[in-house]
Parts: structure tokens; C-alpha cells; sequence
């Protein structure tokens, strides 16, 4: 029986955890750092407890200190979110030793899924279709040139324990390849304590679509189809959406059930996800599995109906998956955007400080995961990530225009955001006709268009609305309704000043 669960994390993650906590009637405890005093999370939760510092190391990445402190308050579970110890494999040992739930995959899982050439080779063995390449670690440069021959250039030198791109290296040729091996294994030795490389075949212009996995300790294994991921920066994802416009309902169960066979060959526990590599021929690829609830769940959350967080607790309390593959279905489209606090307009450099006012969207089909509040704090030591705007839709248009409508609506006062690239590309050609790929932003220009998007939304869309979201207040509170302003052409330039001495409490 769960009825306490510890949030070994922090923004809108640890936010959205306590929110199903709460609706199960689970007691929810959160942890937080020195920078965190004043966060969300700490407010909503049932209790809150001081973990150390602001950096990360001395605070969210601390295991024993989050053990203790599971274990002093008697928290039946822990679920860590992501990012920070979510995927760490002696985190999971730890709790199990402290007899507490890791609300995820198994120790022995994660050992496994963090090793991708391991991972691999496992799936292949199962019949899951893997990016032809080496088959086992490449210790030295001769063996990498034998298998490149075979396969043809270009080739892509991985690191075996990397992650999010770094360490990948592309070869056209063998004097390439000789040149970036021996440069490749120093900085995955320096990078990731471990030089193990492997070779790959490079595929261009790809997509990458990946399947929600869910797994219970039974054996029941499923899948709550795809989303579509391609538009990303350095890898970083930017908007999330299902279904796939490249995914018609014989693909979504063809590979659906390739996903599963992944998720039963690594003995997957929890959710998770099956991520693929889709060729420009329509071919996919396995490439890993992230071992984790992503950011973009919602994205699921809304075209299937299920709430993954309370499934994942339904999981780790060892019952079984209440219902079957073919019971889901695909409803409608979802769109998410990933909200961070960088300026696009500035080669996403990290903006951070004060939020003295927001105004937070809603409206049909309109959710916004967030810790945002007016008179928070962005910190600069943690994750840029401020906000996840996520629309549901009938169709991917409905969708789009009404992430369109909530962009306008957004308003983060303090910090730069990445709001006017979305709208940038919630109006692009490229965009609306499904043209996506990794290389999607580069390809359409897409950064060259921003800058307008961005002066003519700050004067028109943004100020308007909040002015006139003030001037109401303000004039209702001195007993006039805003239906005495006349003046529709400058109401901006009159009620400015409002804005200005009402933030500032002047
Ligand atoms: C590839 C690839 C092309 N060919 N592998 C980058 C992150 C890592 N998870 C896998 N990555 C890639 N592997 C082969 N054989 C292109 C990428 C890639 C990519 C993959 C997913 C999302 C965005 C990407 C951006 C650039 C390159």
C-alpha cells in the first residue's frame, strides 16, 4: 500500500506528482533546496524538507540524504520525476534497501537501458529492427573501419553511456573516421567516465518518433502509441505532439508492438519510452529507451485519457495494468510546447531572476503545466524549463490554433522565454503541413523569422492583454467599470502607467 510518496525533484514536475497525490489521497512530501525555499512545490505539498544548497549536486542529486529523509517521515514510495536521479541506477538500489518504492523501472533495468549499446544489443535479439552498425564495444579504430566498410559511409561514432547528443561524431570516410575515433574516445572518457564507442550507419534528414511504454510487474506490457518529437534544437526538444503526422494506424500498430517487444525484452518496470530514428523511406529504427516519465506525457495524457502518474503508482503498488491495448484509442490531436526561460533571440541564452506578474492561459482544450506564480523566481541553477503549454484539439488544426491563442495570452513578465519562436512556428507553412524532421528550424529559417513575431506580439497581443486584465481590476476596485474608457485606440499608452506602479506596489 502507497500512501506517502516522497518528489525527489522540484519545478512543474514535482508539482504535477503532488497534484495526482492528491487526488488519490496519498500524502505527498517534497524536498527542495536553498534557492527552492519559496517554490510551488514546497507550497503545495504536505510537508516540505530542506535537502541542502542550490547546486544540484548538493541538493536533488544527494541520494542518501533523500533516503534519510523518506525514510524519518515514513514516505511509502518515491518518485523522482525526471532529469536529476530518475534514470540513476544505485538511486533505485538505494531505496530498495531502505525498503521504499522507486517509482520506476528496476535497478537492473536501469543499468541496462543506461548502457545503449547493451540495450541494443538485447532488443535486436528480440526482434526489434535497430540501426545497422556495430554489434558490441569497438575498443579499438581497425574493427570501427572493418564494420564502416561493410555498412558504408557516412557513419556516426556514438558514445556507448552518452546521452542527449554528446559524443556523436559523423564520418564520411575512413580517414575521417581514424581521425574522430581517437578524438571521440577521449571525450567520452573525459565526458562520461567511459571511452566505449560504436559505429552506426548515418541516416539523414530523419525524424524522431517515439512510443509511451507502460509495463507492470506482471508482465502486462503496452503501448499508448507515439509522439512526434522532430522539432528540436542541440537536442532539445521544443514541441511534442500526437499522433504522428507520418503515422496512419497500421504504422501506429506495427511499431506500437515493436515498442512492447522492447519493453518485455529489457524486463521494463513502469512507464517509459521506446524512442526510434524514422528514415525519409519511412524506415524505423530502435535507438533507446528512456527510463523515465517524460516532460511531454501530457501530450498522451490527452489523446488517450489516461493519467500516467496515477498509472505509474497503480503500477508500482504491484497491480495490474486495468485495462488492455485494445481498449485505448487515439482521440483528437495534442500539441505541446516546452516554455523555457532562454531568449531566442539570443542564441537561447539562459535568462533568470524575478517574475514580478504572469498571466498564466486557460480556455477549452488548454492545459499549462507550470510553477510560475506572480512573484516567483526563475533560478539559474536548474533546468530552463518554466512552462508546458499543452493544447487538445479534435484535429492537429484545432490544436495549433488554440496554442496559438494561449501564446498570445501568455504573459511572463522578468524573463525572456521562447514564447515568440512558438508562435513563429505555430503560423509556419512547413509547420502546418506536417514537414518536420530534426533539422526542421535550420531547414525553414524559421530563427530568421522570430524577431518580427516577437517586437509585433510585445506591442499588440501581450501588453494589451495584460493592461486591459489590470485596468479592469484597477477600475473595478475604484468603483469604475472599465466600460467608461472610451479611448479604443490608446488604451496601451493609458493604462501603462497602471501596470508599471501596480507591479511595483507604488
Ligand atoms: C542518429 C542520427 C542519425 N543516424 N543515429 C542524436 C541523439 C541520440 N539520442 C540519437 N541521435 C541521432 N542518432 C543515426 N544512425 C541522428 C541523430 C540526431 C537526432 C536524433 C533524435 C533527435 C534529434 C536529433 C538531432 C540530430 C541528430
Amino acid at each position: 500500500m502507497i500512501s506517502k510518496i516522497l518528489i525527489a525533484n522540484r519545478g512543474e514536475i514535482a508539482i504535477r506528482v503532488i497534484r495526482a497525490c492528491r487526488e488519490l489521497g496519498i500524502k505527498s512530501v517534497a524536498v527542495y533546496s536553498d534557492e527552492d525555499a519559496q517554490a510551488m512545490h514546497v507550497r503545495l505539498a504536505d510537508e516540505a524538507y530542506r535537502i541542502g544548497p542550490p547546486s544540484p549536486a548538493e541538493s536533488y542529486l544527494k541520494i542518501q540524504k533523500i533516503i534519510d529523509i523518506a525514510t524519518k517521515v515514513d514516505a511509502d514510495a518515491i518518485h523522482p520525476g525526471y532529469g536529476f536521479l530518475s534514470e540513476n541506477s544505485d538511486f533505485a538500489d538505494a531505496c530498495e534497501k531502505a525498503g521504499i518504492i522507486f517509482i520506476g523501472p528496476t535497478s537492473e533495468t536501469l543499468r541496462l537501458t543506461g548502457d545503449k549499446m547493451k540495450c541494443k544489443g538485447v532488443t535486436r535479439k528480440a526482434g526489434v529492427p535497430v540501426v545497422p552498425g556495430s554489434d558490441g564495444t569497438l575498443e579499438e579504430v581497425e574493427k570501427a573501419v572493418d564494420i564502416a566498410e561493410e555498412i558504408g559511409y557516412p557513419i556516426l561514432l556514438k558514445s556507448a553511456y552518452g546521452g542527449g547528443g554528446r559524443g556523436i561524431r559523423l564520418a564520411n570516410n575512413e580517414k575521417q573516421l581514424r581521425q574522430e575515433f581517437e578524438m571521440a574516445s577521449m571525450e567520452a572518457k573525459t565526458a562520461f567516465g567511459r571511452s566505449a564507442l560504436y559505429v552506426e550507419k548515418f541516416l539523414p534528414r530523419i525524424r524522431h518518433i517515439e512510443f509511451q511504454l507502460i509495463r507492470d510487474s506482471h508482465g502486462n506490457a503496452l503501448h499508448l502509441f507515439e509522439r512526434e518529437c522532430s522539432i528540436q534544437r542541440r537536442h532539445q526538444k521544443l514541441i511534442e505532439m500526437s499522433p504522428s503526422p507520418v503515422v496512419n494506424s497500421e504504422t501506429r500498430n506495427r511499431i506500437g508492438s515493436i515498442a512492447v517487444k522492447a519493453a518485455n525484452a529489457t524486463n521494463y518496470l513502469n512507464a517509459g519510452t521506446a524512442e526510434f530514428l524514422r528514415d525519409d523511406k519511412g524506415n524505423f529504427y530502435f535507438i533507446e529507451i528512456n527510463s523515465r516519465l517524460q516532460v511531454e506525457h501530457p501530450v498522451t495524457e490527452l489523446v488517450t485519457g489516461i493519467d500516467l502518474v496515477k498509472l505509474q503508482k497503480h503500477i508500482a503498488s504491484g497491480k495490474e495494468i486495468p485495462f488492455k491495448q485494445n481498449d485505448l484509442k487515439l482521440n483528437g490531436c495534442a500539441i505541446e510546447c516546452r516554455i523555457n526561460a532562454e531568449d531566442p533571440l539570443n542564441d537561447f541564452a539562459p535568462s533568470s531572476g524575478p517574475v514580478p506578474n504572469c498571466t498564466i492561459p486557460y480556455g477549452p482544450g488548454i492545459r499549462v503545466d507550470t510553477y510560475l506564480f506572480a512573484g516567483c523566481t526563475v533560478s539559474g541553477y536548474y533546468d530552463s524549463l518554466v512552462a508546458k503549454l499543452i493544447a487538445w484539439g479534435r484535429d492537429f488544426d484545432e490544436a495549433r490554433r488554440r496554442v496559438k491563442n494561449a501564446l498570445n495570452e501568455f504573459y511572463i513578465e522578468g524573463v525572456n522565454t521562447t514564447i515568440p519562436l512558438y508562435k513563429t512556428i505555430m503560423d509556419d507553412p512547413a509547420f502546418i503541413a506536417g514537414d518536420l524532421s530534426t533539422d526542421y528550424l535550420e531547414r525553414f529559417k524559421i530563427f530568421e523569422k522570430v524577431e518580427s513575431v516577437a517586437k509585433a506580439s510585445a506591442k499588440d497581443n501581450v501588453d494589451a492583454i495584460v493592461a486591459a486584465a489590470l485596468l479592469h481590476s484597477v477600475l473595478v476596485r475604484r468603483g469604475n467599470g472599465p466600460e467608461q474608457n472610451t479611448n479604443k485606440q490608446s488604451k496601451w499608452k493609458e493604462t501603462g502607467r497602471f501596470v508599471r506602479s501596480f507591479s511595483y506596489g507604488i
